[in-house]
């Protein structure tokens, strides 16, 4: 596992450190990058951070993004282009707020943008959006997906054409806060705090054949150590924060996610697309900034992590997005990313 020095001119991280590698775009902040490859080209769908008002919380509530812009190169390397608005909170009828982690997905000549918002009671749902261009505009359709809630959706489409959502995150994004399948507005801020106990784990659900509706009732996506046994809710090292994301190496189903609070990202490998997914190990030690969200590509021969930092303005709230290659071993284990250097 070795990693490409930084250029000597490049700004040291307050850490002292080189970062490894250097943000996409420049001109506005994205986090949360959701990388596809569509006829070829590569297409990011991330968040698209502003700044606000709203102070910094545990839930949250400093993330005030109204809406996405795509962007797009042709390789890793290639210059990027920054799409326009490809949809807006206002062009979205039960949304109020708080456009969190996109990702997209493409279907017999239609492009699928699927995204996490509060609703008018304050409880995140998923939506979707559907174009023809890979860059929207976007039109979303009238109401959430029925039966979602949570946050950062991540759809995967299998070999054989099936496609699935996986999704959840604890804290801001409430998954605690759905755990008797309706949203309890006074659940627990943070988790399930029995530290003992099997973690909350990422959601996961087929999605039938409009890609606008689960097929099936969402369920946990589950994730155990090397001896079988649920990761626990004290385990922060290990156990699901936020951040779902699958990939598909050697027929295996790779599912990685944030640790969130403990700041890493993570990986945990299975055979179905339903898990159980056995806990591996780390795939990006933490970066600068609180929140840590990726996606993981192949394009051109070689697999390539999209990740975010807060180097350009020093402010988790305000990310910008970042890529490195991601090298699998021999024995299907991920090298861990440092993402700083020297
Ligand atoms: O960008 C807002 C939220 O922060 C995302 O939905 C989470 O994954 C975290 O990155």
């Amino acid at each position: 596992c070795t990693a490409a020095l930084g250029k000597s001119s490049e700004p040291r991280a307050p850490n002292g450190r080189r970062y490894l590698s250097q943000p996409l775009v420049r001109d506005i902040y994205t986090a949360d990058p959701s990388a596809h490859v569509f006829q070829g080209r590569i297409y990011v769908y991330p968040s698209h951070d502003i700044d606000g008002p709203a102070p910094e919380d545990d839930l949250g509530g400093h993330f005030e993004m109204r809406d996405y812009r795509v962007l797009s190169m042709d390789r890793v390397g290639a210059p990027v282009t920054v799409h326009p608005v490809a949809l807006d909170v206002a062009q979205v009828p039960w949304a109020t707020k708080q456009m969190w982690a996109p990702d997209a997905a493409y279907k017999n000549g239609t492009y699928y943008l699927y995204f996490p918002a509060k609703d008018r009671q304050g409880a995140f749902r998923i939506g979707v959006a559907t174009s023809k261009s890979p860059v929207g505009p976007f039109k979303a359709k009238p109401r959430p997906i029925k039966g979602s809630f949570s946050i950062d959706p991540a759809v995967f489409t299998d070999d054989d054409g099936r496609s699935y959502m996986y999704f959840g995150g604890i804290w801001g994004g409430q998954l605690q806060r759905n755990v008797t399948g309706r949203y309890d507005p006074n659940g627990s801020k943070t988790d399930l705090n029995r530290p003992n106990a099997p973690a909350l784990m990422p959601k996961v659900a087929r999605l039938d054949a409009s890609m606008t509706e689960f097929a099936e009732k969402p369920r946990d996506a589950l994730i155990v150590d090397e001896g079988g046994k649920p990761l626990l809710g004290g385990d922060t090292n290990r156990r699901f924060f936020e951040a779902a994301w699958m990939h598909k190496y050697n027929g295996k189903y790779y599912l990685s996610y944030s640790t969130g609070d403990t700041h890493y990202l993570v990986y945990a490998v299975g055979t179905s697309p339903y898990g159980p997914f056995t806990y591996k190990g780390r795939i990006l030690e933490p970066v600068q900034g609180w929140t840590t969200h990726h996606s993981i590509v192949q394009h051109g021969g070689k697999w390539w992590l999209f990740y975010a930092d807060s180097q350009l303005s020093g402010q988790t709230r305000l990310r910008n997005v970042k890529v490195t290659e991601l090298t699998h071993n021999p024995d299907g284990t991920i090298c861990t990313i440092d993402p700083f250097v020297d």
